[in-house]
């Protein structure tokens, strides 16, 4: 039989374990600062599956942002990228890299979307 002290240390194990599982898949994936690049653009890859992965980004503004959308799948739903406040609606062919540049003059929270508005990320510029 275990005592008190015993089934306290296999517990607080055990939130430890569930912590860093949640710590490194689902908090650490979902949002990602942009990474400065040599000529000072600010690049992040986003995998897309089922989702955006990180499906938050954050860039700074007045600076160049290049998106790498490094599409993992053929699922027709992911197939389009649309940022309606950029403009910009994207075909990213299947199993492919597709590069998305803007430059973002203003601070704040921009929506990003598959084709038929069921996929989304977010674009926030500080
Ligand atoms: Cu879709």
């Amino acid at each position: 039989m275990m005592n008190a002290t015993e089934w306290i240390v296999v517990l607080a194990g055990l939130a430890a374990i569930a912590w860093v599982n949640w710590y490194f898949f689902l908090a650490g994936r979902t949002t990602a600062e942009a990474a400065l690049s040599a000529g000072g653009v600010q690049q992040v890859t986003i995998t897309v599956q089922g989702g955006y992965q990180p499906a938050h980004v954050k860039v700074k503004q007045g600076a160049p942002v290049r998106l790498v959308f490094d599409r993992q799948e053929t699922s027709g739903c992911s197939e389009e990228v649309v940022f309606p406040d950029f403009g910009i609606r994207k075909f990213l062919p299947a199993h492919r890299q597709t590069t998305i540049e803007i430059t973002p003059e203003r601070a704040g929270s921009y929506e990003f979307t598959c084709g038929m508005s069921m996929l989304r990320g977010r674009l926030t510029v500080e």
